[in-house]
């Protein structure tokens, strides 16, 4: 069998996974014995080396692959990229920090050679499978968003947040195009995307307890999952980084005039003044949660870029404001009268220009 065909490409996604690599390999190669695989470490330039771990083992071994990934985070872009980078008729997406449970694959793999399934998703929570050591708040918080992903599913998958499924790559490569790539959950995404619905079986495991690195998934990830939910909601009609630009557009004006209140009402200070420093304010806000949230995959970083970058943004949008009064100005005298549809019509017109333009100059760049 090992001289025959490349059967099956396991994925690695990995940040700070160094001390993780060499095991997993380990017991890859136990697990997987008379299979012909192949291993696809997917990582973001970790700054442990974990791309140099793997890549040490990978000048011995030529099953195992290296893709790393500059100036980008992210766990479902990753996963991506490493499924669309085999020749593989079969791919197999698995944590780099041994919780999931390997021995699973060689089963999976056969599943997966009868005609009839597309996807064999190793589950912790039908029966004989289960969440290892995880603290009762854990467990609320995953079966909360479970239940919140089995809505927008409509498929009764028990478990559609596992990072540990195997599927044919030819399905994946035909809904990249349409995927979200936005937070940690690919299955998901794989399984919304999908026109028809993808015909899935469940194996059991065990969650394992991380004894090497730490857990990435923090609070900004619990948004992120949010987010990947809205755009397959409501995506199409208006994109979510459009949406989240917005809505924190709409927090600096909050902002603009709480300062100003302060300085103007407050502290007694010139109009002009106060509107100056109102402006600033809301727009260091504005480009520091942008940076935040809705670039966080592009985030910029150190000094150097952020100043560049709220430069460029400050820049934007005082163009942005001009267009936006230019208009409104322009469309209140054709339509005499029309002052509030004139307005609202200005303001959108610079928040596009606003998006448009920082998306490609300010945060484009790195
Ligand atoms: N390439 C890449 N891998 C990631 C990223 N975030 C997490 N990972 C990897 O994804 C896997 C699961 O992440 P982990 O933090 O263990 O999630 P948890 O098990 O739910 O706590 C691990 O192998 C991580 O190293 C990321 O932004 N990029
Ligand atoms: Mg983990």
């Amino acid at each position: 069998m090992i001289d025959g065909l490349l059967e099956l490409a396991v994925v690695i996604p990995t940040f700070n996974e160094k001390a993780n690599v060499p095991t997993l390999i380990a017991k890859l190669d136990q697990a997987l014995a008379g299979r012909n695989w192949e291993a696809i470490f997917v990582d973001d330039d970790s700054p442990d080396g974990t791309a140099d771990a793997a890549r040490a083992i990978a000048r011995l071994d030529k099953r195992v692959r290296v893709i790393q990934r500059i100036g980008r985070r992210g766990l479902s872009s990753a996963c991506i990229e490493g499924m669309c980078a085999t020749a593989a008729p079969v791919v197999a997406v698995i944590d780099g920090d041994l919780q999931h449970d390997e021995t699973l694959l060689p089963a999976m793999l056969d599943l997966l050679k009868g005609a009839d399934i597309d996807v064999v998703v190793g589950s912790r929570f039908v029966d004989g499978g289960g969440t290892g050591e995880w603290d009762r708040d854990r467990v609320a918080k995953s079966a909360f968003a479970t239940k919140l992903s089995r809505r927008v599913l409509k498929a009764d998958l028990s478990d559609p947040m596992s990072g540990f499924f195997m599927i044919r790559s030819d399905i994946v490569r035909h809904l990249a195009p349409g995927l979200s790539a936005i937070g940690f959950k690919i299955l998901l995404d794989l399984l919304t995307a999908s026109p028809q619905p993808l015909r899935f079986v469940e194996l059991p495991y065990t969650f394992r307890v991380r004894t090497e690195g730490e857990s990435k998934l923090d609070h900004v990830v619990a948004l992120e999952y949010l987010i990947a939910l809205y755009d397959r909601m409501f995506g199409r009609v208006v994109p979510v980084r459009f949406a989240m630009f917005s809505a924190i557009g709409v927090f600096g004006v909050g902002i603009h005039m709480a300062v100003l209140t302060a300085l103007f009402v407050g502290f007694g200070a010139n109009f002009l003044a106060g509107e100056i420093v109102a402006t600033l304010a809301a727009l260091t806000f504005n480009f520091f949660l942008n940076n935040a949230l809705t670039y966080r995959d592009r985030r910029l970083k150190g000094w150097r870029q952020l100043l560049d970058g709220w430069v460029s943004f400050a820049v934007i949008c005082a163009v942005g404001a001009v267009a936006n009064v230019g208009i409104a100005a322009f469309l209140y005298e054709m339509r005499d009268g029309a002052w509030a549809a004139s307005a609202l019509i200005g303001v959108l017109v610079g928040a596009v220009w606003n998006y448009a333009l920082s998306s490609k100059f300010t945060w484009g760049r790195y």
